[in-house]
């Protein structure tokens, strides 16, 4: 028996000591000192042993199973430390290393652009309105004086859901500029940008779906010097202090009287150039004194208060803005045209 301990023992030992992970040094654990291991199986023949004998070998079996346990324990930190020095080395992150550079997008030059026209407006106290693209022809036409038989109510040029006209795509912003008339508290003044629909042929110039900038403002003894100076401060702050304006009659079922408003050519200074087509002058916007049947129309007393509006096509703002000369290149959304804003 002394011998099968000392066999046990040494073998064990070197047992251990060759043992290259936790788990194969546990399963030498169970075979070694498990319920079913080696030494169990030698300490269950103590009864066979003399008394004198049994006290000796249960004390040497005690050393084994010591010695054994503190082998284990000792080659069990050992392996755990190598496994983290492992893990350690595999995950060495090497911080001198040049990064992958990652490609991220930016926002659209028609974002750029119509965010730079947010915060002009926001800055002068105005607030920015979200709307539905499907609307109302009454909230699109009629609430906005243009009765039926007006030429932009035409189904040649407007894209209609039902035959009876009533359901359209929004061929401007200004329903969303009546929603505000008839559920806001007066003062208002307010912007309405997005996007709007009109049966037009795809060309240089032209898109079915564009975006608008609409905006009002509504309070008592509001004029067309207000008008005026809000629109030159908005137009200074987008194109530079000094870009001369000015404003010529025109018409607009909505408003009266209507204007629509120019910026001197910055690239010929009024001369006459190719960017201006000649004309010395560039066309911005359309505005104007909100017609008093509109204002009725929303529950607005036109004898207490007063209000201008005005409206802009943002892609020919920013196709002025950034020199693009095909309304197309806005809305392909080709990367290589993108990735110059
Ligand atoms: C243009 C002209 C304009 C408006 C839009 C408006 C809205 C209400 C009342 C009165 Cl609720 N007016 N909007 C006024 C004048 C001009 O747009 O050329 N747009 C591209």
């Amino acid at each position: 028996m002394k011998e099968q301990l000392a066999k046990i023992r040494a073998e064990a030992l070197a047992a251990f000591s060759s043992a290259q992970t936790a788990a194969e040094l546990d399963a030498l654990r169970v075979q070694y000192l498990g319920k079913k291991g080696e030494l169990t199986a030698v300490l269950k023949q103590m009864g066979r042993l003399s008394a004198e004998e049994r006290p000796v070998m249960g004390q040497l079996a005690n050393e084994v199973r010591a010695a054994l346990e503190q082998a284990l324990e000792e080659m069990g930190s050992k392996l755990e430390e190598a496994a983290l020095d492992a893990q350690l080395k595999a995950e060495t992150v090497d911080v001198t290393i040049p990064g992958n550079v990652q490609k991220i997008g930016h926002k659209h030059p028609m974002y750029i652009a119509l965010d730079e026209i947010k915060d002009i407006f926001v800055g002068m106290g105005f607030t920015v309105l979200d709307g539905p693209e499907i609307e109302l022809a009454s909230y699109n036409f009629d609430k906005l004086n243009a009765e039926e038989g007006h030429p932009s109510r035409d189904w040649s040029d407007t894209f209609y859901f039902d035959k009876d006209s009533r359901v359209m795509l929004r061929s401007q912003t200004s329903p969303m500029q009546v929603r505000a008339m008839e559920t806001m508290e007066l003062p208002i003044r307010i912007i309405a940008p997005g996007r709007v629909y009109r049966k037009d042929e795809v060309d240089a110039t032209h898109s079915p779906m564009f975006h608008q900038v609409e905006g009002m403002v509504i309070d008592k003894g509001v004029t067309m010097a207000d008008l005026k100076g809000t629109l030159n401060t908005v137009i200074e702050k987008l194109y530079g202090e000094g870009t001369i304006t000015r404003f010529r009659p025109h018409h607009f079922p909505f408003t009266e009287p209507s204007c629509e408003m120019d910026i001197q050519c910055h690239k010929c200074g009024g001369h006459g150039c190719p960017t201006c087509k000649g004309e010395g002058w560039i066309e911005v916007l359309g505005a104007g004194m909100i017609h008093p049947n509109v204002l009725r129309m929303s529950g607005i007393d036109p004898e207490e208060y007063s209000g201008w509006a005005f409206g802009m096509g943002l892609e020919r703002m920013a196709m002025g803005r950034f020199k693009i000369a095909d309304l197309r290149l806005i809305f392909e959304n080709d990367v290589r045209f993108l990735e110059q804003f």
